[in-house]
């Protein structure tokens, strides 16, 4: 994934980075708030308490209870880490780590009681990404991966290392996407997924991002398209993809705002140029 911006690193400051502590944290904190979410998410549709980009860009009390809550976990740990949350200001760091935090992603969902919606929590070490964690809220399912060290898949039953295998063919490829919250953004990207329609298998729109780069780790989906994600809806489950084999690249080699790609090797190269040449 794009290195957030940020200064050269320093070796010893990132050699004395424990990031295994970091990992450890990040499940911990990820288990609580989607214990938190689930557990305080009323019956029914869940109370919009206000708006960001457009009408239907919502926000829930619980996003912001969430945010706080894993805000106060991490920096009582790690008081010199940053912070950078889809929710509230973000801090600088003096210890080199940056901690990337959706609270809910998948917010619309989880508004409306459908299951994917997750937190997910990743921490980049001089703006790489070392280590993510996803969990869904609605299942407990666990998604986590530190860089070099693969990623895993885990829920009440016990737990798997990810890598991922799908189809070759273009044609029988399972494509996950989502649409922007800007009606003319969403219009564009309709056109360009209505182009895609007849090249693949067909399409899902779960409309959450991290579990969507989980999915595809975890072979539950063949590839991945979507322009307009934040770094928060990325992060986690980006380093979660990779670690599973999965490559992501964007209109150029590296995936950002503009666009996200994602396919395992076999597929990525057509799907790749197939992506860019229907006008995402
Ligand atoms: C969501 C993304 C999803 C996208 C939705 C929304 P949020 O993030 O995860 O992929 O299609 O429009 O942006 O807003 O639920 O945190």
């Amino acid at each position: 994934m794009a290195a957030m911006s940020d200064s050269h690193p320093d070796n010893s400051a990132s050699s004395s980075i424990d990031r295994d502590e970091l990992l450890s944290l990040a499940r911990a904190v990820a288990a609580e708030s989607a214990q938190y979410a689930s557990r305080h998410r009323p019956q029914g549709r869940v109370e919009v308490h206000s708006t960001k980009s457009s009408a239907t860009d919502v926000v829930t009390h619980l996003d912001r209870e969430c945010e706080d809550l894993i805000r106060g976990r991490i920096l009582d740990a790690r008081p010199d880490d940053g912070f950078i949350g889809e929710e509230g200001e973000p801090t600088p760091h003096s210890s080199g780590v940056t901690w990337i935090v959706d609270p809910i992603d998948g917010t619309v969902n989880f508004v409306y009681g459908l299951p994917d919606s997750a937190v997910s929590i990743a921490a980049s070490l001089h703006g790489r990404i070392e280590i993510g964690v996803v969990v869904n809220i609605s299942t407990g399912e666990e998604y986590f991966a530190q860089r070099g060290g693969g990623s895993f898949y885990a829920n009440q039953h016990g737990g798997v290392r990810l890598k991922s295998e799908g189809t070759d063919q273009l044609s029988h490829a399972l494509i996950g996407t989502g649409f922007h919250y800007t009606l003319g953004i969403r219009e564009h990207q309709a056109q360009a997924v209505a182009r895609l329609l007849s090249h693949v298998r067909d399409i899902r729109r779960t409309g959450s991002a991290a579990l969507d780069l989980c999915r595809l780790a975890h072979s539950k989906l063949d590839g991945y398209v979507e322009q307009g994600l934040k770094p928060w809806d990325l992060a986690a489950g980006s380093l979660i993809a990779e670690e599973a084999g999965i490559i992501l690249a964007g209109l150029g080699v590296e995936p950002d705002e503009r666009l996200v790609i994602a396919a395992p090797g076999a597929l990525a190269e057509e799907f790749f140029a197939l992506v860019r040449s229907l006008g995402f």
